[in-house]
């Protein structure tokens, strides 16, 4: 109970729906906490693993069918249609209830619900939003007191009558075909019934951060965004502060995290990780944009973390940490493809399977230890480089925001718009090949606006004006900038090294914020000039560097028609200046 009428009536109403066997209200307290865990690893939901390698570190696996969020099953429930616009799915408010109602009757019979009182920012900040959700599932009350700030003080915070979004989740049977995650933005409900997998049950994370937040920034003028959100600190100890949207695992935590290459560390550069996967961004009074992680923790791709890859997450991620979806041995350790050596030989993979080093299935394929999608929760206060801003309730100050994609070819390494509405449409046409944090056909090509996609909770051509419309009321915008970390040679390999290095892009991008470096003019926007990036050290080869930077525009060709017609599903609604930067591109391409 609560002194909050409203909620209490709420909570009240969806225990009579899903007919739990009691009620218990997440209190934020270390023994509650300790109580859950017991719980928990009683009934099997997590496996504790050894602890004195792995102190306060838990074991989880999703059901084989629940391994990424579901997408197809995704939708955005506004009155209009037209609203949810055609990159959404989109259903009826009353049909939503309805359908969803179904699967929630009685999911809760001889189960607990848990009531979550969290709060996406830190209490009392102008950028925080409380949420409150019930759930039947103690892994997600887990997660969330990881990932966000969780308990009685916010109720506290909430008084007697504070909004606050309404989550409501069961795992029911964790039934695909019973399995829905439901978005009102309209009431500030989200609905996700049938799933025990993150990025669908955790509703502070994608549900509530961005396509419930989303729906609010529009109307209150601000923005909730895919993005990291990084320090970099300059040898004279200036620290500039940038965002980056990639697409689902395309690269955020692991630049957030960013081990400068050696002789940048020789000079004294140090980069701060204020997030990495979710911005809220507001107009500050000095008419620079200001941004916040709404979170407290990682929820992070565990395959190919190891510390060599990102020694600060293998560093992070050493207690108090939940493991979903890897390998685990029998003496209680972890394990992923792309982890620490020494390889363990047996153990019980992500399915449950017994699993040894070099095994094959029927088809001769290998048997993969860990889930590609596999992952780790972590509190964000044991990165050791955490910014201390990251607990600054006014944010941090934008210097440049950064859009990017997994493109095999056709876009190069970096280049700068040459102004805000070029940058929004530069955004507005990322596009990457696919992965496995979705439900999809891996590597194929698909638009994915701003990294928002899968998360823009309301029309996607509304949510562009939008953000041509913070550009108009931005006296000191950042600049904008797209990378590629992703592009391939002839033989399919990587060109550039990627995770550490990418610090040399970063490095580029500061130095053109703060005027100090220069650029050359392509179709496409600035790149650097020849010996501007600074490559010392790096063995690339002269020819490497210019299959980097590489615009063919006979291969625009495709590209551009593949964009008219992704930008012309908006019809109307499309703001004219969008297509105005796709003809000049166009033009300046000369197709
Ligand atoms: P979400 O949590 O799904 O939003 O993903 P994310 O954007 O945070 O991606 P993450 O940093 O976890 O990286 C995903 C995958 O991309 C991992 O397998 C990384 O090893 C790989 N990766 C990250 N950065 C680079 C890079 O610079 N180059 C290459 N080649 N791979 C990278
Ligand atoms: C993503 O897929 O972008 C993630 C993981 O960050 S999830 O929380 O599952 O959405
Ligand atoms: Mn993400």
């Amino acid at each position: 109970m609560s002194t909050h009428q409203t909620l209490d009536r709420w909570v009240s109403e969806m225990a009579a729906l899903c007919s739990p066997a009691d009620i218990v209200w997440v209190d934020g307290s270390t023994e509650q906490k300790r109580a859950l865990e017991e719980e928990a690893a009683g009934k099997g939901e997590l496996i504790r693993l050894n602890q004195s390698r792995w102190p306060g570190c838990f074991y989880h696996h999703t059901a084989a069918n629940d391994v990424a969020r579901t997408e197809h099953l995704t939708y955005i429930c506004c009155r209009s249609r037209e609203d949810a616009g055609p990159t959404n799915n989109w259903m009826a408010p009353d049909e939503g209830y309805r359908k969803a109602g179904e699967y929630f009757r009685g999911s809760m019979r001889g189960r607990t619900m848990y009531v979550i009182p969290f709060s996406m920012g830190l209490l009392g900040s102008p950028f925080s939003k409380i949420g409150v959700e019930l759930t039947d599932s103690i892994y997600v009350v887990l997660n969330m007191l990881i990932m966000t700030r969780a308990g009685s003080s916010v109720l506290r915070e909430l008084g007697g009558n504070g909004a606050f979004t309404k989550g409501l989740h069961s795992k029911a049977g964790l039934d695909e075909n019973k399995r829905l995650i439901l978005h009102f933005p309209e009431d500030n409900t989200i609905w996700s019934v049938g799933s025990g997998y993150g990025g669908n049950v955790l509703l502070g994370k994608k549900c509530l951060s961005l396509r419930i937040a989303s729906h609010l920034g529009r109307r209150e003028g601000w923005m909730a965004e895919h993005m990291l959100i990084m320090g970099l600190e300059a040898p004279d100890g200036k620290i500039s502060y940038l965002a980056a949207a990639f697409p689902s695992a395309c690269g955020k935590t692991n630049l957030a995290m960013l081990v400068p290459p050696e002789p940048f560390r020789r000079r004294g550069y140090k980069v701060w990780t204020v997030g990495d996967d979710i911005a809220w961004i507001r107009i500050g009074p000095d008419g620079r944009l200001w941004a916040v992680n709404p979170e407290t923790g990682f929820f992070g791709v565990a395959p190919g973390t190891n510390s060599r890859s990102n020694p600060n997450a293998l560093e992070t991620i050493r207690r108090n940490t939940i493991f979903t979806n890897v390998l685990r041995t029998e003496d209680g350790d972890v394990w992923w493809e792309g982890g620490e050596e020494p390889f363990p030989t047996a153990g019980i993979n992500w399915a449950g399977l017994r699993w040894r080093a070099g095994m094959k299935d029927e088809s001769g394929k290998p048997v993969p230890a860990a889930h590609p999608n596999s992952r780790y929760t972590a509190p964000l206060s044991q990165c050791p480089i955490a910014s201390p801003e990251w607990n600054n309730p006014n944010g941090v100050p934008l210097s440049a925001i950064i859009f990017g994609g997994r493109r095999s070819g056709l876009v190069p390494l970096v280049y700068e718009s040459f102004n805000w509405q070029h940058g929004v449409y530069v955004g507005a046409t990322m596009s990457s090949e696919i992965t496995a944090a979705q439900y999809g056909k891996q590597g194929q090509v698909r638009r994915d606006p701003m990294a928002m996609m899968p998360f823009c909770g309301y029309n996607m051509a509304d949510y562009f004006s939008h953000w041509l419309e913070i550009g108009r009321r931005l006296e000191h915008p950042p600049k904008i900038f797209h990378v590629n970390w992703f592009r391939k040679d002839e033989n399919g390999s990587f060109i550039w090294p990627g995770f550490g290095e990418n610090l040399r892009v970063l490095d580029w991008i500061i130095r053109r914020t703060n005027g100090s470096t220069g650029a050359v003019e392509t179709p496409l926007g600035l790149v650097p000039a020849a010996g501007d990036l600074d490559l010392s050290e790096l063995p690339l080869s002269g020819r490497a560097m210019e299959n980097l930077f590489a615009v063919n525009p006979e291969e625009w060709t495709d590209e551009l028609a593949e964009r008219r017609h992704f930008l012309e599903q908006f019809g109307d609604k499309l703001p004219s200046g969008i297509m105005a930067e796709h003809q000049a591109l166009r033009k300046r391409l000369g197709r």
